[in-house]
């Protein structure tokens, strides 16, 4: 789906502000729609839920409703109007004049719809968007709906499932540790196209010699238009290449290409016509490989630095903020890292386009977290229903993200079991390996994240392209004991060193609580943390298959409230209003001396 782009054949009408807003209920929204009266105030794209000093704000459970009106100007007159949400968290039903005009499942992709009829220029429309933001078995993330992970022990006074079903007010239970913010995260825009307009643009790129390969497909709706255009354009706006046709593939002699930061990430844009449409769409080129134990960029061997990260920041939740955007791509430049994974669900795709300008490399996750038995012991392969879902969501994420070359791999999800239920797990996760394969155009690298786990029973891992593994050595397990730690990190090496795989660790880290030091560091102090990076990192620089380092956070983020959190999740290099701890001038110097290329 493209990103809504003004140019002189189409118009954008972004409609962020303060909206009406109203908790609901689990009922569903048609019954709810006439009793929305002295609503509040919310802004808009944010999350709802630390907006207000209220729990019922912090720990809704069901349906919110969000209400403005807008105008469509008379001079959209004639021109196809679309209404397009790029993020509603996890569930919406969006009612036009009273009427539901649109229902789409999942929160971190875009769906739009078309207004043309129901809204036409010149009139006024009332705009209802209900927003459920319940997570259970069908849903990714994954929820647990009553779980005996939380209730059900033999321990006196201490409720089992049933007992609590009387007297339980009816509460998220996700399974997975990030803050289930929810609303509508991501903006809301109005956009035309002419009514015969370009659907999609498809480009991959190659490079042979000095020369860049483009092949291009434009996707068209409407006829009469005549023959589609493309023109290629360098950073200066000069052309380098014309054809026509709705596919085909253009030379750019002497190309300059997309390298990762510090190189310079040269940008081309492929300018579309079609008819009265027009479309702008920038990419790079570059190629993305795995050979043996190395992950190639433009042929030369990367190694990943960075983090894990969220979308996450006081007051906006997982709301998009621009300004944080820029920050936080400016506070890996200042750590030396190069890349990130969209931990745990696709972002906003305005982060992708900064990381196409400043060259930070992205591995692109869906937002299948929470895949296991969520404490039950039972096969989660079997009692959860995603498959349809999850399948789905992959497909829109590479639809949506094919052109970025920032993005190097695609994570279909992030720990899973695949360890209790080996074959059932390899059954569930090779399906959707061979489909991103199928789906990318580019054939991008295929990885899914890898929960510390028994690696012997897992079959699953070792059958991705790039073996990704989060591990907790001196932490979750091992914990206090660095000595301990290594020895179990380098037993767990030694048999990846057997596989044949490029491996990066995708996790690993230590709360610490900024401001907690000690001279002998023990857990949760900034020493602490410090100490278990060295000790590990020591460890995969002696390894020649070990392609990156992705520390575990980026910086402290909200957590859904626990016995193991103390005001969210610690494990960030930076605080939550992104300060740095100790461990931030630890790597900035470390990654300041690793070279992004053929350092292994
Ligand atoms: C953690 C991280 C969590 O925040 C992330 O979303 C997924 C978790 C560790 C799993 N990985 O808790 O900080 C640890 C399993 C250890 C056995």
């Amino acid at each position: 789906m493209l990103y809504p782009r003004l140019n002189k054949a189409r118009s954008i009408i972004d409609l962020a502000g303060v909206w009406d807003f109203q908790l609901g209920d689990e009922k569903e929204p048609g019954e709810d729609l006439e009793k929305l009266s002295g609503m509040e105030r919310i802004a808009v794209p944010a999350s709802y839920n630390d907006q207000k000093e209220d729990p019922a704000y912090r720990n809704h459970f069901g349906w919110a409703y969000y209400r403005r009106s807008f105008t469509v100007p008379c001079c959209f007159e004639g021109q196809r109007i679309m209404l397009r949400f790029d993020g509603v968290t996890h569930q919406a039903k969006v009612y036009l004049n009273g009427r539901l005009a649109a229902e789409h499942r999942g929160g971190f992709l875009p769906f739009e719809l078309e207004i043309t009829d129901l809204v036409p220029a010149g009139s006024e429309g009332e705009l209802v968007v209900a927003v459920d933001n319940r997570v259970n078995k069908s849903t990714l993330p994954v929820g647990n709906e009553g779980s005996t992970a939380f209730f059900g022990s033999d321990n006196p006074g201490v409720p089992s499932v049933e007992a609590a079903k009387k007297w339980r007010k009816p509460q998220n239970l996700p399974n997975f540790d990030f803050f289930n913010y929810a609303g509508i995260n991501r903006p809301v825009r109005i956009y035309t196209t002419p009514k015969s307009y370009i659907a999609d643009v498809t480009l991959v790129t190659d490079i042979s010699g000095t020369d860049g390969l483009v092949s291009y497909k434009v996707d068209t709706a409407g006829s009469g238009c005549g023959e589609v255009q493309v023109e290629i354009l360098d950073m200066e706006g000069g052309r380098v290449a014309l054809a026509q046709g709705s596919a085909g593939k253009v030379t750019i002699p002497e190309a300059k290409l997309w390298w990762p930061w510090p190189g310079v990430p040269y940008l081309y844009q492929a300018v579309v016509r079609y008819g009265e449409d027009q479309y702008g769409q920038t990419f790079g080129i570059r190629t993305v490989k795995v050979e043996g134990t190395k992950f190639l960029i433009n042929g030369k061997p990367f190694y990943f630095k960075g983090f894990g990260k969220h979308e996450d920041s006081a007051f906006h939740g997982r709301g998009v903020d621009l300004c944080l955007n820029v920050k936080d791509v400016n506070l890996i430049h200042w750590l030396n890292a190069n890349s990130f994974r969209t931990s745990h669900y696709p972002y906003g795709e305005e982060m992708y386009d900064l990381c196409d300008r400043e060259g930070i490399v992205v591995i692109d996750e869906t937002p299948a977290v929470g895949i296991n038995g969520g404490g039950s012991g039972e096969d989660p392969y079997k009692f959860l229903d995603i498959h349809e879902h999850h399948r789905q969501v992959l497909a829109d994420m590479i639809a949506r993200d094919k052109n970025h070359p920032c993005v190097v791999m695609w994570s279909l999800g992030n720990e899973p079991d695949t360890e209790n239920f080996p074959q059932s797990a390899y059954d569930y996760w090779r399906p959707l390996y061979q489909l991103a394969h199928k789906l990318d155009p580019s054939n991008r690298p295929v990885t899914m994240v890898c929960c510390q786990n028994n690696y012997e029973k897992d079959i699953v891992t070792r059958t991705m392209d790039v073996v990704c593994i989060n591990r907790y050595y001196g932490w979750y397990n091992l914990s206090g004991d660095l000595d301990a730690a290594c020895y179990g990190l380098n037993m767990e090496l030694d048999f990846w060193e057997k596989q044949g795989k490029p491996v990066m660790i995708t996790e690993y880290g230590a709360d610490a609580v900024a401001g907690i030091h000690q001279c002998v560091p023990e857990m949760f102090s900034e020493e602490y943390q410090v100490e278990f990076y060295q000790r590990q990192n020591e460890e995969f620089d002696r390894r020649s298959f070990f392609i990156g380092e992705h520390v575990w956070n980026f910086a402290d983020f909200a957590a859904f409230q626990g016995c193991m959190r103390v005001d969210g999740n610690k494990k960030g290099l930076l605080t939550r209003d992104r300060r740095p701890k100790m461990a931030a001038h630890y790597f900035r110097k470390r990654w300041g001396e690793i070279p992004d290329f053929n350092y292994k």
